[in-house]
């Protein structure tokens, strides 16, 4: 046999075998999304989500707490509003009484360390659903859409978020909210996400039945990208770090790996992010309900591909249950 043929002797030990990863996963790589009412004392089962609710905020400590003692690092709040006036701004987006606001106020308040962000989009807000203000023939009117977005992300930083995460994709809303963030005195203290790379998916069915967020009208296809645009990713990318982006982020991730693979190869200096959204998580449990697969192999396995594309964080609704897996 020729020596040159022989790789079998580099990894027939679990600890050799783990060193094959160029990157392993950690907790401080897990940010966990999770859904914020308004109905304060409310803690709801989202059937579409296995294991994840609806919280009000008096709720938030109890459910946080353990988590932040298993090592829980980061969350990223999305506000779902059931009983506010939605307009064709999205006003109640920065309600200073909303749940976003206020759950960030009292996390930045029993939870030092937990940083803290904030997915900023008008969809939940908006008597449309739609993640713009609009003209009157129901397209994104862009100047008005990104002044609002903007001066949301401004609100959600003076409430104390560490990081705000534009998921509109309105055209120059990273330039507008960086300077909204400049402007307000927070251009050194608050990070800005961008999911520069979001796609048009199928994926984001259990999000928008939890978040109630889905257009009343049309689809999202005008501003998010075309599932087979790699060409738009990467000009989007390359976009979003020339207007101030301090992290980039795809999504979702697994059926967009490659994407993940070019952000790593465009934005090299940038910490990247990946969104494994609530279709692909959804699907998994469906999976490993199905007998498929076990579950939590399926859950590193997926991860392990999106940090092997060149993620350094990644958005996931399994951050609880990898908080114990990578405890065993
Ligand atoms: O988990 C998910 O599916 C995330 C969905 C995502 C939240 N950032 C958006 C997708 C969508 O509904 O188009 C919400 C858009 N602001």
């Amino acid at each position: 046999m020729d020596i040159s043929s022989i790789l079998q002797g580099g990894y027939q030990h679990p600890l050799s075998r783990s060193w094959q990863a160029k990157r392993q996963l950690t907790k401080s790589m897990l940010m966990y999304p999770i859904f914020i009412t308004d109905d304060a004392d409310a803690e709801v089962e989202i059937p579409s989500l296995p294991g994840q609710k609806r919280w009000g905020v008096n709720k938030l400590e109890g459910f946080i707490a353990p988590l932040v003692k298993k090592g829980l690092k980061s969350v990223i709040l999305f506000g779902v509003p059931l009983k506010c006036e939605k307009d064709m701004a999205g006003t109640p987006a920065d309600d200073p009484d909303g749940p976003v606001v206020q759950g960030i106020k009292l996390l930045r308040a029993r939870f030092p360390s937990l940083y803290i962000a904030t997915d900023v989009c008008l969809c939940e807000y908006t008597a449309h659903g739609h993640c713009g203000v609009l003209h009157a023939d129901g397209t994104i009117d862009t100047e008005p859409s990104v002044a609002r977005i903007a001066q949301v992300a401004a609100s959600y930083a003076r409430a104390g978020a560490h990081c705000v995460a534009p998921s509109d994709m309105m055209d120059g809303r990273i330039k507008a909210i960086k300077r909204a963030l400049i402007d307000a005195g927070f251009g050194n203290k608050c990070t800005l996400m961008s999911y520069s790379a979001k796609f048009a998916s199928a994926l984001y069915g259990p999000f928008r039945d939890a978040a109630g967020s889905a257009p009343s009208f049309g689809d999202r296809k005008c501003y998010q990208l075309p599932p087979a645009a790699k060409g738009l990713a990467r000009r989007a990318i390359l976009r979003d770090t020339s207007e101030g982006a301090d992290i980039i982020m795809v999504k979702p991730a697994l059926p967009y790996l490659d994407i993940i693979q070019d952000a790593a190869e465009l934005a090299p200096d940038h910490p990247l992010a990946c969104y494994q959204v609530s279709g692909e998580y959804a699907m998994i449990y469906a999976g490993a309900r199905a007998g498929v697969y076990d579950l939590r192999t399926m859950a590193f396995e997926t991860c392990e591909s999106m940090l092997r594309a060149g993620c350094t964080l990644i958005l996931t609704y399994f951050t609880p249950q990898f908080l114990d897996w990578l405890d065993e």
